[in-house]
């Protein structure tokens, strides 16, 4: 879906509605998530310069933000309640603050209905959409490790689950196979060998779904989106500060977010990269990710452990099948900037797969080749 355009205006009324310091300057486009609308707000603070980040919440997506922000409230209290004991002199750097509304609510509603969030802006440090270094693979992973771990003692209820079987690749599958016996924007036809290549991996989709059932690999509280732009990395050390994008933290499977990193931190090129011969995983910044969650990791269990490897190629065909099928729907899900956007991210993907595929041995190796905290 095309980017939702907000006027500086629209943000400066909804800014006026959180309970902010901060005399209002400007509001511009950040990032490059997928999901989102979000902006840099830039106000002065006293004569300071200061930053908030504003967010509409994509409430076609994420249809309860109000249960979403229960999430993140309860998150982010915990992380921040867990630094102030500790004595973080960083705390605000290292855990999101969600800015209260007037009404003391964590959103504000705009004239139009739309759900917004507001968190204070974290300086000194940013995201990268492709890993520049084996250093930053693994304070990227470190940094995810140390967020699971400090959330595996969040007091019940259990979390909503924001989007229900967020990761269950078998859903996935049946999505897809909707989407092509619809073919809504008659897109089939294009797209015969991206099928093929799915369907001889179907046999794949449940592996980590039956583990579980069968109670070898346990539910915990995960982040579900450990893109790696979803965390930000400190400008001087590169060390991981601060975990962000906390709509999917919610129960899942360690897998998963060890999965996804290895999807987009060892990606060599951009996840839309419509020259695919530029495609593949960087198997130095797979070590470096093993290494670095591995360091912080020590709660996984050895059958987690044994699927680390797999769970890379899972969650990448997992990716490959959302944007394939979101491309033969008409690009309704992910925001797209231009006309095959999908249809190229889906190639990328596949892509991926295939060179994940191809060093499946050598990763294995790696990883009985690190020892663990207590091992
Ligand atoms: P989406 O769900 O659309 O991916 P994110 O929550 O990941 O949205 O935000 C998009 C981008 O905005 C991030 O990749 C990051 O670069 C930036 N960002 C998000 N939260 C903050 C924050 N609190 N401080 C600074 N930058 C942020
Ligand atoms: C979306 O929100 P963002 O851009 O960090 C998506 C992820 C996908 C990712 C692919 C809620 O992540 O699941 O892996 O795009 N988030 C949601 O780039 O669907
Ligand atoms: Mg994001």
């Amino acid at each position: 879906m095309e980017r939702a355009k907000h006027s500086v205006e629209q943000v400066r009324q909804v800014y006026s509605g959180f309970q902010a310091w901060g005399d209002f300057v400007d509001a511009a486009p950040y990032g490059s998530g997928h999901i989102n609308d979000t902006y840099k707000v830039s106000v002065r603070l006293a004569g300071t310069p200061a930053h908030y980040l504003a967010q509409r919440i994509n409430h076609a997506i994420f249809k309860e933000p109000d249960k979403l922000m229960e999430n993140v409230m309860r998150v982010t209290g915990h992380l921040g309640r867990k630094l102030a004991a500790a004595g973080d002199a960083d705390a605000t750097r290292k855990a999101l603050t969600v800015i209260p509304a007037r009404d003391g609510l964590p959103f504000v509603r705009d004239a139009e209905g739309n759900w917004w969030r507001m968190y204070l802006f974290i300086e000194q440090a940013q995201t990268y959409d492709i890993i520049e270094s084996e250093r930053q693979a693994y304070e990227a992973a470190r940094a995810f490790a140390r967020f699971q771990n400090l959330l595996a003692d969040l007091p019940a209820p259990r979390l909503h689950e924001t989007i229900p079987a967020f990761h269950n690749t078998l859903s996935r599958l049946k999505a897809l196979d909707a989407a092509i016996a619809a073919d809504a924007c008659g897109r089939k036809a294009g797209v015969a060998a991206e099928i093929a290549f799915i369907d001889e991996r179907r046999e794949q989709c449940g592996r980590l779904l039956a583990r579980n059932a069968r109670g070898e690999i346990p539910e915990r509280i995960t982040h579900n989106d450990t893109k790696i732009n979803n965390v930000m990395l400190d400008d001087a050390t590169a060390t991981g500060v601060c975990v962000i994008d906390l709509d999917t933290v919610m129960p899942g499977l360690a897998l998963y977010d060890f999965g996804d990193m290895v999807r987009s931190a060892t990606a060599a090129a951009k996840e839309d990269e419509q020259d695919v011969s530029k495609v593949g995983s960087r198997i130095a910044m797979f070590e470096a990710l093993a290494r670095g969650y591995l360091s912080e990791a020590a709660f996984l269990v050895p059958a987690e452990v044994e699927e680390l490897v797999f769970s890379g190629r899972l969650i990448t065909l997992t990716i490959a099948i959302r944007f394939l099928t979101d491309y033969l729907s008409g690009d309704v899900y992910f925001r797209t900037h231009r006309p095959g956007q999908n249809l190229d991210r889906c190639r990328t993907q596949l892509q991926m797969v295939r060179s994940l595929e191809a060093q499946a041995a050598a990763m294995e190796a790696i990883v009985r080749g690190i020892s663990r905290p207590g091992s």
